[in-house]
């Protein structure tokens, strides 16, 4: 599809071409500014934002509130490294256990990190309190997985782009199917040496793709038969995305992670966070467990010269606070069930979309159309220069992942915009 793009952007997009290494293929638009759910590119068009940043901005672009606390603390203390404490972190700590209910946190920066983290402590916990000889344990993974970038996270993906030519990959991970607990107890059954399952309550880059209603109880019911760690990557699917606080707080809207007798919750025993712990203000991440698996690491075994730095930590904590105050939780949960009702009814007669699955306002859209075709790509186009961003993922799907401050009237035009643009591509 042909598509005019002004100087300006042209300008940017030949920057990048020259001078960037060419790891992403973006969708040709240069974003200059963004306020709440909206962005703005270089001409100063106005766009709704559809990805959130890969749901990190889910309190909206440069939150008042939460640019005000980055602010004053970068005036204050920005880092001091783990060689001595800060007065920030402690509080960080304290709050963001409590939020999340569990008895201690690790800091770190990236999302990828975090996993990383998750796998050396359940490695660590498998070899010195399960009992398993040394080098001799393995982590279950899911097929069609994301956690990440790193060497080691690449190494049980199912993905050739991410995996091959990256070898030698590291060893120690088991596939199993997703939302396939059968699967993960003939696995645990035969294999005594199992230290964890990692798994996405959501697989995000698979096409936001939902298990069925007990997947997370059942694999739950596993991990504790077999004394096995059940390690939630949460860093897409956390902080109030999917209309819960956690993915694994499953029918529970409240505000806590708490532990209510009618709710489907289920609790890991290692939880990881990124992404939206920030508000999409500063790269901040963090694995939660309680002090058995926690202590495992001592002293000069895991760390990071930014993890807990005072300027991160006092973005997350006021980032969090801003879910609870503005009760996005709820309102991700309202919103997410409209869009799923209008675009079902859509469905109805359209011959381009076939399905609309998600959660909260974490949803995707399949096109009737094959993984290698352009369609999708076109469409996110033309929804673009209607003034909304999306983004295909795996060829035919369309993710759709506002900031979880909408309105329900924004909501409600966003929409129309949507459905206007689908209509242009129905044959
Ligand atoms: C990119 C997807 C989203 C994640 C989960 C760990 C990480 C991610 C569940 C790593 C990161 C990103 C990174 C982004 C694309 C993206 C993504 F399409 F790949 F699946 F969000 F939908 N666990 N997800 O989703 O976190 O190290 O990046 O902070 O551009 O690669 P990170």
């Amino acid at each position: 599809m042909q598509t005019t793009q002004s100087k300006f952007t042209n300008h940017h997009l030949q920057l990048e071409e020259k001078y960037g290494a060419h790891d992403y293929h973006p969708l040709p638009v240069v974003l200059a500014k963004g306020e709440g759910v909206f962005l703005w590119d270089v001409d100063n068009k106005k766009y709704y934002d559809f990805l959130s940043a890969y749901s990190a901005v889910n309190q909206g672009h440069c939150h008042p509130k939460i640019i005000k606390s980055l602010k004053d603390q970068a005036e204050t203390l920005t880092l001091t490294s783990r060689a001595f404490h800060n007065n920030k972190l402690g509080e960080y700590l304290k709050f963001t256990t409590e939020y999340f209910g569990f008895e201690s946190l690790l800091p770190m920066n990236t999302g990828a990190e975090g996993v990383e983290t998750a796998i050396k402590i359940a490695r660590k916990w498998g070899h010195t309190i399960k009992g398993i000889p040394e080098g001799q344990a393995q982590i279950v993974v899911c097929d069609n997985n994301f956690h990440g970038r790193t060497t080691t996270i690449i190494s049980f993906s199912s993905d050739p782009g991410s995996k091959d030519y990256f070898g030698p990959h590291t060893e120690g991970f088991i596939h199993i199917p997703y939302n396939n607990p059968d699967a993960l107890a003939e696995v645990l059954e035969n294999n005594s040496n199992i230290a964890g399952f990692l798994f996405e309550p959501i697989q995000g880059e698979a096409g936001v793709y939902t298990p069925d209603d007990d997947f997370v109880s059942k694999v739950r019911t596993l991990c504790t038969k077999y004394n096995v760690l059940l390690i939630a990557d949460e860093i897409q699917t956390g902080v109030g995305r999917t209309g819960s606080l956690l993915a694994v707080c499953g029918n529970c809207s409240c505000e806590e992670h708490c532990e209510r007798q009618n709710a489907t919750y289920v609790r890991p025993d290692i939880l990881i966070l990124g992404k939206a712990l920030s508000g999409g203000v500063f790269p901040v991440s963090a694995v939660l467990s309680d002090r058995v698996i926690m202590d495992v690491i001592q002293p000069g075994q895991h760390g990071s010269t930014f993890g807990g730095n005072p300027l991160g930590t006092t973005v997350a904590v006021k980032a969090l606070s801003v879910i609870r105050e503005e009760k996005l939780i709820q309102n991700a949960r309202h919103l997410g069930n409209i869009f799923r009702t209008e675009m079902n009814a859509y469905i109805e007669k359209s011959k381009i979309v076939t399905l609309v699955r998600g959660r909260g306002l974490l949803n995707a859209i399949v096109i009737n159309d094959s993984e290698e075709s352009e369609t999708a790509w076109n469409i996110c186009l033309k929804l673009r220069d209607n003034g909304l961003l999306a983004k295909p993922t795996h060829g035919n799907i369309i993710r759709f992942a506002p900031p979880l401050v909408m309105t329900e009237s924004q909501l409600r035009e966003c929409i129309e915009i949507i459905l206007t643009t689908l209509k242009e591509f129905e044959p």
